[in-house]
């Protein structure tokens, strides 16, 4: 039997909305992914807090199939970078193709990934590709890469609300990183994000979002 409970629900004056609408799209426009991080501490708990509130994303059949493994130790932070850039070489030596590397060129991305030991925290977010019951056996999960991509919205979301910056970074392929980090067969990671203060000098690419009229059809 499902068992259900009342919504908690603050239902807001119409102004209260529209003033609220506006701002958070508007503080979301301000949001930036730069390449270039201060090594200034950022405290544990306010990770944790990011990653509290990224654990709130709804995900398929509610299986939550994510774990966030946040690591703040320099030694492995080096250790994923050498594992990154070792991987990056050889992508963009050999793996890209000229339509991606095309496609990349406004961003001035290369081998080179110093986010990884620049920044205080680099947070890995594994997709769980199914569940393990208690008897060690195999549970589909369903939807598992909307839920794990709803959850880093999310999370990039909370980082940037608390003042910080983060970055996408898609090393690839990722394997190494369940390697490197100790994560069971059906933890594939999913997404690496440094999380950090911008440095002082920090750069981001002469980018312009698309208008909401070239995203948003009524009908
Ligand atoms: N994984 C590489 C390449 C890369 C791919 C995309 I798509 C980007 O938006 C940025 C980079 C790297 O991290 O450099």
């Amino acid at each position: 039997m499902p068992s259900f409970l009342p919504l908690q629900h603050e239902r807001l004056a119409p102004d209260e909305s529209a003033r609220r609408a506006t701002a958070f799209a508007d503080h979301m426009a301000r949001r930036r992914t730069t390449r270039h991080f201060s090594p200034e501490p950022v405290p544990r708990v306010w990770i944790a807090e990011a990653i509290r509130a990224a654990g709130t994303s709804p995900s398929g059949a509610h299986q939550q199939p994510w774990t966030f493994v946040a690591i703040g130790d320099a030694a492995l932070k080096a250790q994923l970078r050498a594992a990154a850039e070792e991987e990056e070489r050889a992508f963009y030596a050999h793996r890209i193709t000229p339509e991606w590397r095309a496609a990349l060129a406004p961003l001035g991305t290369d081998a080179v990934k110093t986010h990884l030991t620049d920044a205080p925290w680099v947070v890995v977010l594994f997709r769980h590709s199914h569940g393990v019951d208690a008897g060690g056996g195999k549970r589909t999960y369903y939807y598992t890469q909307e839920s794990c991509g709803i959850a880093a919205g999310l999370f990039i979301t909370a980082v940037h609300t608390m003042g910080l910056v983060t970055l996408t970074h898609t090393p690839s392929p990722m394997a190494f990183l369940g390697e490197v980090l100790g994560r069971p067969a059906h933890e594939k990671a999913f997404l690496v994000m440094p999380v950090g203060y911008p440095a002082v000098d920090a750069r981001v690419p002469d980018l312009a979002r698309k208008p909401l009229d070239a995203i948003a059809v009524w009908r």
